[in-house]
């Protein structure tokens, strides 16, 4: 019996920045009933899916920062998400800033979670691949200072039992690094859910900047077809606050093959029923880690070649 999970990927429109977070839990709720409506047991909804991106403003008051993160999860504006998801018997996954205050010092995260068709809380996740800049650069019509207002996660990339399967989560940049999948490939992943928000423009070079929306599928086809794993990648896109953000949200299965795109820039909701036991062929055969992987023979991975001893 195949271990089919019927899944969604809720891709957000812009969020404003008058925009409440009740606001922002109303449309996400809106489009969990959709995917319920569709037979979903899972709707993994994008990174920040409760503020605007604020990384693209310089912000120097630090009540207003705090004024984009979460600091308890569930809170007051988003129980009624795990409500809604509780009373429909529908998991999901959701990016949010999360500020924690540890040892009497405010810490802030890029953070993920993984509720569970009971509504309760079984994965946590802390995005590692920090894109972007510390300080302002003046140069730039938008910033992009997740280096300024995240550490790099804490929590390593780990995979979760639940929804029938192997699930792991990362968040947008994270999927442009193979490490992320692999270090989740050697856990067995099946599924790999990641939310992205993805401004053109990011990088300033008219080459690369053509090709976000090629890299942004590249990265995930890569890594779940070297991973044997379906990846699942929910934009948060559109013109947000005068920042074009790329859209495309997919559902991509263990062939690396795209089985599900969105194909505006609002929110919408793209749905796949993933047969999990799909990866395991491709672990069988040319993404057998035991029979074909060979670490010991790769020498150091080291920051400088020269350590590299002579074969
Ligand atoms: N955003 C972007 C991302 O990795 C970026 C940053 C854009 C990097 C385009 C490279 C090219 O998709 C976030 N939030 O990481």
């Amino acid at each position: 019996m195949p271990r089919k999970l019927i899944a969604a990927a809720a891709q957000m429109g812009p969020i404003s920045k008058t925009e409440t977070r009740a606001d922002a839990v109303a449309r996400l709720i809106e489009m969990m009933r959709e995917a319920k409506g569709r037979g979903c047991e899972l709707v993994v909804f994008t990174e920040l899916a409760l503020t605007t991106f604020f990384p693209r403003w310089m912000i120097e008051d630090e009540a207003e920062l705090d004024s984009y993160y979460e600091r308890e999860m569930p809170n007051s504006a988003t129980m009624p998400l795990f409500d809604e998801a509780k009373k429909l018997g529908i998991g999901f996954y959701l990016g949010y800033a999360e500020l924690v205050v540890l040892n009497g010092v405010k810490r802030r995260f890029n953070t993920s979670i993984l509720v569970n068709q009971s509504g309760e809380i079984i994965g946590k996740y802390r995005k590692v691949h920090l894109p972007g800049h510390a300080e302002p650069q003046p140069e730039r019509a938008f910033q992009h200072l997740e280096k300024r207002y995240f550490e790099p996660g804490d929590l390593g990339f780990g995979v979760y039992k639940g929804f029938g399967g192997n699930m792991g989560m990362a968040i947008c940049n994270d999927r442009r690094w193979p490490e992320t999948y692999r270090v989740m490939g050697l856990q067995d992943v099946e599924m790999v859910m990641l939310g992205y928000n993805t401004p053109f423009g990011h990088v300033g070079e008219q080459a690369m900047d053509s090709l976000t929306l090629f890299h942004n599928h590249l990265s995930m086809q890569a890594g779940a077809y070297q991973n044997a794993t379906w990846v699942v990648g929910t934009a948060k896109c559109g013109n947000e606050e005068g920042s074009a953000m790329g859209g495309q949200s997919v559902i991509i299965a263990p062939s690396g093959e795209i089985v599900a795109m969105a194909v505006t820039v609002e929110d919408e909701v793209i749905t796949a029923s993933c047969d999990l036991d799909m990866g395991e062929t491709y672990k069988q055969t040319v993404f057998d880690f035991g029979g074909h992987r060979r670490p010991e023979h790769y020498g150091l991975i080291v920051e400088r070649p020269e350590a590299i001893p002579p074969s």
